[in-house]
């Protein structure tokens, strides 16, 4: 499958043309959005990643194979960005979820060792709303010894059980467990697309 990096976008009138379906990754800054990526179609580094939280700035827009797209989003909740810059980022990241056409799903993707934050329920909430499917993903689980695992796994099941979204799938970029899964999903909803 050839992939690369298709650009980078502030605002609407950069966006590629909504050609192809396309898929977004969202969660809190550091989670590991690009590193999801890079894992998903075995490119070390396809989508910059870094220690420093706040490594993804604009809407990176990657082409996957000939038929997908793949957009890597700023993370939300970073602390050292300034309030103005927050608020741009809110503006941005929402202008392109409400508005982009042809975004199939967003994959939210969450600490298995962090709590469900308000951030990461309003997202959920809203892409509800708007009728985008959601793909939840705990990640980072090669941190966590088995028994450590199953009980955040849990508890954050429980957390996000009311919230009308499929069970979270559980992955490491490490170990790369998961990967398949997620893959899996993700055709599924391009499948169903295709029958509409
Ligand atoms: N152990 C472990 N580390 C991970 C995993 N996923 C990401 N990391 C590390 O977490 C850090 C952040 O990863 P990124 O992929 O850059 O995170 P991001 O969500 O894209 O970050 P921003 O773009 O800054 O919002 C890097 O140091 C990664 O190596 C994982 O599954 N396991
Ligand atoms: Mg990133």
């Amino acid at each position: 499958m050839d992939v690369e990096f298709l650009k980078s976008a502030f605002e609407k009138g950069h966006y590629p043309p909504p050609e192809r379906p396309e898929i977004a990754f969202a969660g809190k800054s550091n989670v590991g959005k690009s590193s999801l990526i890079n894992v998903l179609v075995n490119k070390n580094k396809l989508a910059r990643t870094s220690s420093t939280p706040g490594r993804t700035q604009a809407l990176n827009f990657f082409n996957i194979g000939t038929n997908l797209c793949f957009v890597d989003l700023p993370g939300y909740g970073f602390a050292k960005v300034p309030l103005s810059i927050k608020a741009t980022w809110g503006k941005m990241v929402e202008t392109y979820l409400k508005s982009r056409e042809n975004l199939k799903a967003v994959i939210v993707i969450m600490d298995i060792r962090r709590d469900i934050s308000v951030d990461d329920i309003n997202l959920i909430n809203w892409l509800n709303e708007y009728k985008k499917g959601v793909i939840p993903v705990l990640t980072k689980v090669d941190k966590l010894n088995r028994k450590e695992r199953d009980t955040r796994t849990r508890i954050l099941q429980g957390a996000l059980e009311n919230m009308n979204i499929d069970k979270p799938i559980l992955f490491s970029a490490q170990t790369r467990e998961g990967k398949d899964e997620i893959w899996k999903r993700i055709e599924g909803i391009l499948t169903a697309n295709e029958r509409e």
